[in-house]
């Protein structure tokens, strides 16, 4: 019996069977009779650990390779017939030449192994936002992963049609070994081909594979937005929503800040936090002229470390259940453990993120502390458990987008809040963001690099036509959102946090919105408008005036020298660099020579 009712999609999978040579072919039909039969499949051969059931219904416990633990940019490809198109920000192959070595690599790979056929919708099934990829895996885990992260399953067939068009997704684990691996994107055939992975964004290939490379490919076309944004609401006591898309890089806050509680100080205000998503967004400019964005994603894949009941009390309550826990340590009864959760590490007989046997405070030989779970460990929960998942998930055009926000992590010169003068001026903030690198990917950590709208690994294109994109998506907007950026890590002299952070950030989202109200004045400053500081509610935080003073210190001096670094990053682009952010170059320089730095007012 065929195995679709979709023509091209059986001719397809053969096609792909036939290179990879697995022994089955199972097609994902999101049933739960399904899910529990791969789940104790994986568990049979130890790809899966089951956790303590009592304590956590549902979870899972997986192990990735050790040389395989975050994203790959140095392996992450852009196979455009063009290399112009692919654009310095990108690894670039031609066509061929990918589909040759990856095939090479693919071919037989899946002896002895079974093909998952995974159909999967980005976006609620049926809306006009949405797109659909299936995704070919050898993989129970990439398959678990993708009934949480996607909808998955018949439904998703019958709006596929018999001849509907779908992003064509292959994944083979291979021998997961490094020099077998390539994450590649056919954005021309709307291909993704991913091999010798295992982890998360390498292979969960509706992530940022499709979700963000190919889409952001896609939506300059179509004249839409994918970004690597959270979507929050703000509902006020008249019950009044304000939603809010926020583009930090990755392991800078995106999930913590979609799931805001607000801090005790300002509970009296009655404010209310609906998440609609931490970490994709696509947005539409509707035919009332606004900008409206959904969540393609239905579950969260987020960072274990750092995750707490102290910053962020409904991420903890989230991935109570049905959750698959990923490089973590596991505790001998059955539970799980991470680097500053709730919890003591148990001081006998826990396993690490490897499977050793691990003991708080064990140091490796040059003296530094092992840790017990890997630094970019991970969980993937379904949305809708966490408490304050948004009624409109399943709404065909989302929510209205009020404020656009970019945000990095930098120790220095960005100050905690500033507003741009307007669309343009903001597309010049996103594009010249840059932020410290993070356990997320491969690399230096902590090297300050630019990482343009959060989007630099995960462009599907050259990024001076996606600057190009979004100017001219402002100008066909009758009411834009307002732009801003914020800097929750700030560092003093002595590399201590200037500011509190998580919940207490809702006090600077309350300015944002006084802003988009036209409710509060901004101090103008050489690089946009800061907050008079009456404007900023601290009700119950104490942070002393003068941290309040470096935290929106601007220094002309090292904002200079910002700004060259900013020329050589323009200057890579060529003549593709659209004038209009050169322009707005210039004008910065201008002035900072002009107004110099802050200067703070009451
Ligand atoms: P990706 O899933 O990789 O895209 O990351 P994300 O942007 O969702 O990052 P996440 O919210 O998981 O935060 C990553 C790290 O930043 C965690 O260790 C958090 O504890 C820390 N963090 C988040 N928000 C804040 C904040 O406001 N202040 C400080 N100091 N740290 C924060
Ligand atoms: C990120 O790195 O930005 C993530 C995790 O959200 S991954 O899915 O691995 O890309
Ligand atoms: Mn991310």
């Amino acid at each position: 019996m065929a195995l679709t009712k979709h023509q091209e999609l059986n001719e397809w999978v053969d096609k792909m069977a036939q290179l990879c040579q697995p022994d089955k072919i199972v097609l994902i039909d999101g049933s739960e009779a399904q899910k529990q039969q791969l789940t104790e499949e994986a568990c049979s051969t130890g790809e899966l650990i089951k956790l303590d059931q009592e304590k956590l219904p549902g979870c899972l416990l997986h192990r990735t390779a050790a040389n395989d633990v975050a994203r790959v940019e140095n392996l992450t490809y852009i196979c455009t017939r063009l290399k112009d198109d692919a654009g310095p920000n990108n690894n670039w192959m031609s066509p061929e030449e990918g589909y040759r070595r990856a095939g090479e690599i693919f071919e037989g790979s899946m002896k002895g192994r079974t093909m998952y056929v995974i159909p999967f919708c980005m976006g609620p099934v049926s809306s006009p936002f949405s797109k659909i990829g299936v995704e070919l895996t050898d993989s129970i885990y990439v398959v678990l992963n993708m009934l949480i992260m996607t909808r998955v399953g018949k439904d998703v067939l019958e709006a596929l049609g018999t001849g509907g068009e779908y992003s064509k997704c292959l994944h083979g684990k291979e021998e997961l070994n490094a020099n077998k691996r390539l994450i590649l994107h056919f954005p021309e055939d709307n291909t993704i081909w991913s091999v010798g992975s295992g982890y998360g964004g390498n292979v969960l290939l509706g992530k940022k594979c499709l979700a963000l490379r190919i889409a952001s490919f896609l939506a300059r076309k179509e004249m839409w937005l994918a970004e690597h944004m959270l979507i929050l609401g703000i509902e006020d006591p008249t019950g009044r929503i304000d939603y809010i898309a926020a583009a930090f890089p990755s392991a800078c806050g995106k999930t913590n800040l979609a799931m805001l509680v607000p801090p005790e100080g300002l509970k009296k205000k009655g404010y209310r936090i609906w998440t609609v998503g931490d970490d994709i967004a696509w947005m539409r400019i509707d035919t009332d002229g606004k900008l409206w964005g959904i969540n393609p994603e239905k579950g969260f894949f987020g960072v274990a470390p750092g995750t707490n009941s102290k910053t962020n009390p409904n991420c903890m309550t989230t991935i109570k259940k049905n959750t698959i826990y990923t490089n973590v340590v596991l505790n001998p009864d059955g539970t799980v453990w991470w680097e500053g959760c709730d919890d003591e590490p148990v001081a006998e007989g826990a396993l690490d993120w490897l499977g050793q046997p691990w003991k708080p405070g064990m140091k490796d030989k040059d003296g530094k502390e092992i840790l017990g779970a890997q630094a970019n460990s991970r969980f993937t929960a379904p949305i809708e458990q966490c408490p304050t998942h948004s009624y409109r998930l399943e709404h065909h055009h989302g929510v209205n987008i009020s404020a656009i926000v970019f945000g990095g992590r930098r120790a220095h010169l960005a100050p905690l809040i500033y507003q741009s003068f307007d669309w343009s001026h903001g597309v010049y903030v996103g594009a010249t963001m840059a932020s410290e690198r993070t356990a997320a990917q491969y690399g230096k950590q902590g090297e300050v690099r630019r990482d343009p709208m959060a989007m630099l690994p995960f462009c599907g294109y050259n990024m001076a036509d996606y600057f190009e994109h979004w100017l001219r998506m402002g100008v066909r907007m009758r009411w834009q959102p307002k732009i801003f950026h914020v800097n929750w890590f700030r560092q003093d002299e002595n590399g201590e946090y200037l500011w509190p952070g998580y919940g207490e950030n809702l006090r600077v989202l309350e300015w944002i919105l006084a802003r988009c109200r036209n409710e509060v004045e901004g101090v103008k400053t050489a690089i946009g408008f800061i907050p008079y500081l009456k404007d900023i509610d601290m009700t119950g935080l104490d942070v002393s005036k003068d941290k309040m003073k470096k935290l929106f210190e601007i220094d002309p001096q090292a904002w200079k020298k910002e700004a060259e670094d900013i020329v050589e990053f323009f200057q890579k682009f060529g003549n593709r660099m659209p004038l209009e952010l050169w322009a707005q170059h210039e004008a910065l320089n201008r002035r900072l020579d002009e107004l110099g730095g802050t200067k703070l007012k009451g």
